[in-house]
């Protein structure tokens, strides 16, 4: 079991809500009682945004304070050919026959790595396609390369989808896998592949990609092995919040066996070009009340967490910098160049100076922290 942060001392304050269903609740917050199933459902049905927010508030102050985390990192993606075709995705591409299908060669990943050296990036995020010639052995040849061009780089990558994938095609179990990969120079997994764990849901947004409980097992797995790793919930498609409800449930019943997560990461869902939005009437996007919403229950369901985090590619720098007083204490990076939601419309920018990251978190009223991966502070603004 890996300990979580202790929480320094906040008072519980009296609250009053317009919403009478959110005072039993903030009983169960406030005494440190855990919520239930008819609790998060309730947090999602109420007309009182500002009562969960100010209470998903109190409780973030309690564990973290008034800091914000962020850390300077890159996003690479070597490859957008994949073989799963989700229909959620606009990012992979059709392996041999899309005319804007790319694979980075090992040199030219390696090149880039060296040019974070330079300007002190301390993380690489690295997801991608799917695809046999970018799988286990293209990865154990290329992580040594990284780490050797960039000793102190940490190597944040593949989502538990990618290792059950891999480990399928080279007849491996999840843990021979891990530990290849761990050898090679893997440090810690990002969340991603976790969308939504109910099994109707999944069938239709990502029927190529494994089940839930592959996704927990991969996951428990690492933790075991010693690996942290991130937990996502993707929001805002044909799910409603019995699901989201369901999910950051099961995230947490895993979390109380391992301890492992460090990071809880709401995706904001953008339907352009992808198959699901030809397919269902969808929204153009997730609106700033949902996005608010869900960072908030999940800081008040997810109580074995220590931290929650606003991921402003997918929400707005905006919407991110209100979040911050909605439970969330942790604004991922700079990111650099992102591919996988702005192949789906985004209109956030690609990256955001760490200047813009310390000003957006002052003007909350926060104090910014830059940290590393696994949340060591490393300087504080
Ligand atoms: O797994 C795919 C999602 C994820 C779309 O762990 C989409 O620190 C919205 O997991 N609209 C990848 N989302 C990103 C991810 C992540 C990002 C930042 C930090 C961390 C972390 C993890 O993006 C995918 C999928 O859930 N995604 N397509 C889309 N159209």
């Amino acid at each position: 079991m890996i300990a979580t942060a202790t929480a320094p001392d906040v008072a519980v304050p009296r609250r009053s809500f317009s919403d009478p269903d959110l005072a039993p609740i903030w009983e169960k917050v406030s005494s440190g009682e855990r919520l239930g199933f008819d609790d998060g459902l309730a947090l999602y049905r109420s007309p009182d945004l500002l009562g969960v927010g100010r209470m998903a508030a109190w409780a973030n102050a309690r564990r973290n304070g008034d800091r914000v985390s962020f850390i300077l990192n890159k996003h690479i993606n070597p490859t957008n050919r994949c073989v799963a075709f989700c229909d959620l995705c606009a990012f992979g591409v059709h392996p041999a026959k899309a005319p804007n299908a790319y694979t980075f060669r090992i040199e030219e990943i390696v090149a880039q790595v060296e040019r974070l050296r330079e300007l002190g990036v301390s993380e690489v995020h690295m997801v991608g396609g799917m695809v046999k010639d970018v799988a286990l052995d293209y990865f154990l040849e290329l992580l040594p390369r990284m780490k050797a061009a960039y000793p102190a780089l940490h190597i944040k990558a593949f989502t538990a989808i990618e290792i059950d994938t891999y480990a399928r095609w080279a007849k491996l179990t999840h843990e021979e896998v891990l530990r290849r990969l761990m050898e090679a120079g893997l440090d810690s997994m990002p969340g991603g592949g976790a969308e939504i764990f109910d099994p109707e849901v999944r069938d239709v947004i990502c029927d190529h990609k494994c089940g839930a409980e592959t996704w927990l097992a991969v996951h428990r797995t690492a933790h075991a092995l010693g690996l942290r790793s991130n937990a996502t919930m993707l929001y805002g498609h044909i799910e409603e919040p019995r699901h989201r409800v369901d999910h950051m449930l099961r995230l947490r019943a895993l979390q109380d066996g391992t301890g492992g997560f460090m990071t809880f990461i709401p995706l904001a869902f953008h339907p352009a070009n992808t198959r699901l939005a030809q397919r269902y009437e969808l929204p153009s996007g997730t609106t700033g009340f949902d996005d608010l919403r869900n960072v908030a229950v999940g800081r008040l369901l997810l109580d074995n967490f220590d931290h929650v985090k606003a991921y402003w590619i997918m929400m707005s720098p905006a919407v991110a910098q209100v979040a911050l007083s909605f439970g969330v204490d942790d604004i991922d990076g700079t990111v650099k160049e992102e591919k996988i939601v702005h192949e789906a419309g985004a209109t956030s920018p690609m990256e955001l100076p760490l200047a813009e990251i310390v000003r957006l978190v002052r003007r909350a009223g926060k104090t910014p922290v830059r940290r590393d991966t696994l949340y060591n502070v490393l300087e504080v603004y």
